[in-house]
């Protein structure tokens, strides 16, 4: 039955995780001998919505978790024949993991065993019986938790959209997802015009602030599946999933047209701004994300030669 159980659990399988990041399942990798206490954990959790794959062997757990990235570690003390610290000590000298929240089980409840636990990296500790409710709570604190933490490394700190790095994630995402599918999808890299001369002549704090309100101006008026991140200084990048270069640049001439009618307004003085993009579509699976962001970049550079506040494709 044991055996059943961890492969019912294949981690081969594919996840029914969010495939927008921005509704992410949170995933909980719980490991203990006790079937029948596995099977209530994972019954509890699952009634909050969250993912649960149960281990009984902490082994088969280590192994997997480089593929799950789980949220969250749920660790039997009391493993037969084996010890849940040795597991905690383990994944705890894994930067990787360091973040990652671990909760402690044991019917051992003495000061010393929690004191060893605490020391070797748990983040809390569940005395058994396990009142379900409470440990719910619990869990459900340890994901807030490291969802900020995740939040913090994606998001752009002056504009709060995503970053560079979480564009590498999700480009890549996205083609391995053509590949499969084959659905199109279109990306933009667009810059704002003259941005130098608004620094220069408003000074650096309104240089962001049109940062700022671009950000925001392309997350409000872009539909919900767009995603738009910071590329670089006054670079974002637009993903558009599901869409062909043509409908992205309606979209983007859409957004051009917004944008350049906002008046800003600085002690005295008003002015506007315009932005140039770049779209290009992926059309073939050899592609590689690098091969995508030269070519928006590419089209991009042909909107700034040929004047400026305008979309080329
Ligand atoms: P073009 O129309 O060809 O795009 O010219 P540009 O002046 O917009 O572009 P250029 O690359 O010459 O200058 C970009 C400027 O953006 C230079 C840099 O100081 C400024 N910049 C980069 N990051 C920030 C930021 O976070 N805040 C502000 N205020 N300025 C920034
Ligand atoms: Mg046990
Ligand atoms: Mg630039
Ligand atoms: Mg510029």
């Amino acid at each position: 039955l044991a055996y059943q159980y961890e492969h019912f659990n294949d981690a081969s399988a594919p996840l029914p995780r969010g495939d927008s990041d921005t509704e992410h399942v949170p995933l909980i990798q719980v490991i203990d001998d006790d079937l029948s206490m596995l099977i209530l954990l994972k019954d509890a959790l699952e009634s909050k919505g969250w993912m649960v794959i149960a281990h009984t062997d902490p082994d088969k757990a280590v192994a997997q978790s480089y593929d799950l990235q789980a949220d969250c570690f749920i660790v039997d003390i009391n493993l037969e024949g084996r010890d849940g610290l040795e597991f905690l000590e383990r994944m705890q000298r894994n930067a990787q993991y360091q973040l990652v929240p671990k909760i402690m089980i044991s019917v051992d409840n003495s000061r010393e065993t929690r004191m060893k636990a605490y020391k070797l990296g748990a983040d809390d500790f569940i005395e058994k019986p396990i009142d379900m409710e409470e440990l719910i709570v619990r869990v459900g604190r340890q994901l807030q938790r490291k969802q900020y933490v995740d939040n913090l490394a994606l998001v752009d700190e002056l504009t709060k959209v995503y970053n560079r790095r979480f564009l590498s994630n999700q480009l890549e995402r996205s083609i391995q997802e053509f590949r499969r599918t084959r659905l199109p999808f279109s990306i933009a890299i667009l810059d704002i015009d003259w941005f130098k001369k608004i620094n220069d002549t408003f000074g650096h704090p309104a240089g962001d602030r049109v940062l700022v309100d671009l950000a925001h101006f392309l997350k409000e008026q872009s539909r919900t599946s767009d995603v738009v991140f910071r590329y670089g200084g006054e670079e974002f990048v637009i993903l558009f999933p599901k869409t062909t270069e043509s409908e992205a640049v309606a979209v983007l001439s859409r957004l051009l047209q917004g944008f350049s009618s906002l008046i800003f307004e600085e002690t005295d003085e008003t002015f506007s701004a315009t932005f140039s993009a770049g779209v290009i579509a992926v059309t073939s699976a050899s592609q590689e994300s690098a091969d995508l962001l030269r070519a928006a970049d590419q089209a991009l550079y042909e909107a700034k030669e040929s004047g400026k506040s305008r979309i080329v494709s």
